[in-house]
């Protein structure tokens, strides 16, 4: 037995425009309980998971807008699920709009401790979607309009319930920039929220394959870095969006070793022994042995393909 840690995908069904704060974080705070009874010691839950997914709309009321965020983290709302992970000895990863006292919005993911303490926060820093109302889309996908870019760079943290741990937000899981960032910094553990619609507007052909490019770019991640991964989505029908499932836990082997298989709210258990990610990064992925840094100038000074004349 190596360094063994329980960690649970919280799946969350949708969550529709007039659900509470309070309904869902009830929700949360039930799968937080059957964790619990399994032996978890953290559980992951989606990105943006305290209300429906109000980036699909075209907001114009500031009023309206600012509803959709937290201001207080944990606010009078939410503190019952930071009060009850304490009380269970139990950590998890939270998604959530945050509103900043500066008036700064950001699509951030929370670490709280098995004591309720907050660990570290990330901002998700690739944003989907676009700015301005495209009338022609079925729905909206504003995260450029409503968030800024995360200004928290991608920081691992060392803790002392699941070894060295980063988040990532949905679309930063296709970016392997993103996992890479995670991986120079010994990430053991990262833990991804997501709402991925079946349907892409701009790009309908790839609606078929949204299951797959979910796993294979979620399994690439871990395997190339070394780490366990965590995704874990808001999933099933949402305002009328159809949305992916397929919540996993993955090895850094690549392989899939928990997953949730309905569209509701569901719970995946996988103990991860974070010493397998010693046997990848001292091999094949030892990164300072084998990673050539001096040859990869592009890949931070050209945000763009610009072709071969
Ligand atoms: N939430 C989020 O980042 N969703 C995107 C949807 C596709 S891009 C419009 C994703 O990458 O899953």
């Amino acid at each position: 037995m190596g360094r063994e840690v329980v960690v649970g995908a919280g799946q969350l069904g949708p969550v529709q425009r007039d659900h509470t704060r309070a309904d869902v974080v009830e929700r949360l705070i039930a799968l937080l309980r059957r964790a619990a009874g399994l032996g978890v010691e953290l559980v992951v839950f989606p990105e943006l998971a305290l209300t429906t997914f109000f980036p699909r709309w075209w907001i114009t009321d500031p009023a309206e807008l600012d509803a959709w965020y937290e201001t207080e983290l944990p606010g009078p709302v939410t503190k019952p699920l930071w009060d009850e992970a304490a009380r269970l000895g139990v950590g998890f990863v939270l998604g959530v709009a945050e509103k900043t006292p500066e008036g700064r919005r950001f699509n951030t993911s929370i670490l709280v401790g098995p004591d309720g303490v907050e660990v570290g926060r990330y901002r998700k820093i690739h944003l989907p979607g676009h700015r301005d109302h495209e009338p022609w889309r079925a729905f909206q996908h504003l995260e450029k309009r409503y968030f800024e870019v995360g200004d928290l760079g991608f920081p691992a943290y060392r803790t002392p319930f699941a070894g060295i741990v980063g988040m990532l937000l949905c679309n930063d899981r296709r970016w392997p920039e993103a996992y890479r960032m995670l991986g120079l910094q010994g990430v053991e553990l990262v833990c991804i929220g997501y709402n991925t619609p079946v349907h892409n507007p701009p790009a309908p052909e790839h609606d078929q394959f949204g299951d797959f490019h979910n796993h294979l770019v979620m399994q690439a991640g871990a395997y190339q870095n070394a780490t366990f991964v965590v995704g874990v989505a808001k999933a099933g029908t949402e305002e009328g969006v159809d949305h992916i499932g397929g919540s996993a836990i993955i090895a850094p082997s690549g392989a899939i070793v928990a997953r949730c298989t309905t569209l509701g709210d569901e719970l995946a258990v996988a103990v991860c022994d974070l010493d397998l990610c010693r046997s990848y990064a001292t091999s094949v992925f030892d990164l300072a042995a084998h990673r050539q840094p001096d040859q990869y100038g592009l890949i931070v000074e050209r945000r763009g393909v610009v072709p071969p004349a």
